[in-house]
């Protein structure tokens, strides 16, 4: 069993103005992923919400909602002990409110002056949110963040930026982002190069490895796959996956896998168990969703060396 004081704690910062979507991206991700809702007393006037969750037995992530209210905006930017020892950072834009886009710059750049003082220096994840599933393809909303991510690039030159098309209406845009940032602070990058060296030897168009909470541990997609159809076909598939890891998780159902065929292809996900010590009684849980080709013997081939790549992950992961 891991005890208690081997948790390692993660500070992660929701931020952005009001109204740009966070309370509505913590509320979807608890509901999903099991993160508890606390609040702390900072000041006798200011509430700080938090969310926590506990990733792997042994990753305690807190994400934090630090809102762009002007009144409280003040608060945070003149105490940056609010900020310290971040390790990241989630910077949401309402991509659908383009009269407050320079109002949501110049809180993004408060920030960044008070982590460039912090000396922090991870990526900064910009969420492009309210990116709506009908606005995927509006042309209008491509350059709203094409100049977005030009005008956050070109003043902060020596930062680090990812960027996302983040909505409610897409629960596996809200996990990709945040996902991101967990893989980069909890070293599972090294899992994604397991994961691609499966996907080359069995034809997978994609592979994805979900944490018990749903919460991506690792994922590779073929590189050739086109924009379009990951938007239209795989995002809709992982959505539908994540609700079925969602029943799993509330004992809903009771298989372990699943396996669907379609003209020459097949997507598979399956309940995969890591018995981290000798002996131990509740396995960890994790979740598999892969799509592959039909070719002679694949699916055997895929389900027997499941198990090898399992035990890959385990050594990076624990
Ligand atoms: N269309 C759309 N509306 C959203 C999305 N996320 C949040 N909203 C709406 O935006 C408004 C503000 O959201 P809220 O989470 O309260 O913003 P906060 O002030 O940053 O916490 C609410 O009416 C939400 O329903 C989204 O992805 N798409
Ligand atoms: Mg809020």
């Amino acid at each position: 069993m891991v005890q208690q004081s081997d948790l390692k704690v993660y500070k992660i910062i929701l931020s952005g103005l009001d109204n740009a979507g966070k309370s509505s991206y913590l509320i979807a991700i608890r509901k999903k992923y099991n993160f508890w809702e606390k609040v702390e007393d900072l000041k006798p006037t200011i509430k700080i919400d938090y969310s926590t969750c506990t990733i792997l037995r042994k990753h305690q992530l807190n994400l934090w909602d630090m809102g762009g209210q002007e009144k409280f905006r003040n608060i945070y930017v003149n105490r940056p002990i609010y900020f310290e020892d971040t390790d990241a950072i989630l910077y949401l834009i309402d991509i659908q409110d383009e009269i407050r886009f320079e109002e949501s710059i110049d809180y993004l750049h408060e920030l960044l002056d008070i982590y460039r003082d912090l000396e922090y220096n991870n990526e900064i994840n910009i969420c492009f949110h309210k990116f709506d599933p009908e606005y995927k393809n509006l042309e209008e909303f491509n350059e709203r963040k094409r100049m977005l991510v030009d005008l956050i690039q070109k003043s902060n030159p020596k930062m680090a930026f990812r960027f996302f098309d983040t909505s409610i209406y897409n629960i596996y845009s809200l996990t990709r982002a945040l996902s991101s940032s967990l893989n980069k602070i909890l070293f599972l990058e090294s899992a994604d190069n397991k994961l691609k060296e499966f996907a080359e030897n069995f034809s997978c168009d994609y592979i994805l490895l979900f944490s018990n909470k749903g919460l991506i541990i690792s994922d590779y997609y073929k590189d050739v796959m086109d924009l379009k159809e990951y938007d239209t076909k795989i995002i809709p598939k992982l959505n539908e996956d994540l609700e079925f890891f969602q029943a799993l998780i509330d004992n809903k159902v009771k298989i372990d896998e699943k396996l669907d065929f379609f003209e020459g292809n097949f997507t598979y996900v399956k309940t995969l168990l890591i018995l981290t010590t000798e002996g131990e009684k509740k396995p960890i849980r994790l979740f598999l969703s892969l799509k592959s080709t039909r070719e002679e013997g694949n699916v055997d081939l895929i389900k027997s060396n499941l198990s090898t790549l399992l035990e890959e992950v385990k050594e990076i992961i624990f």
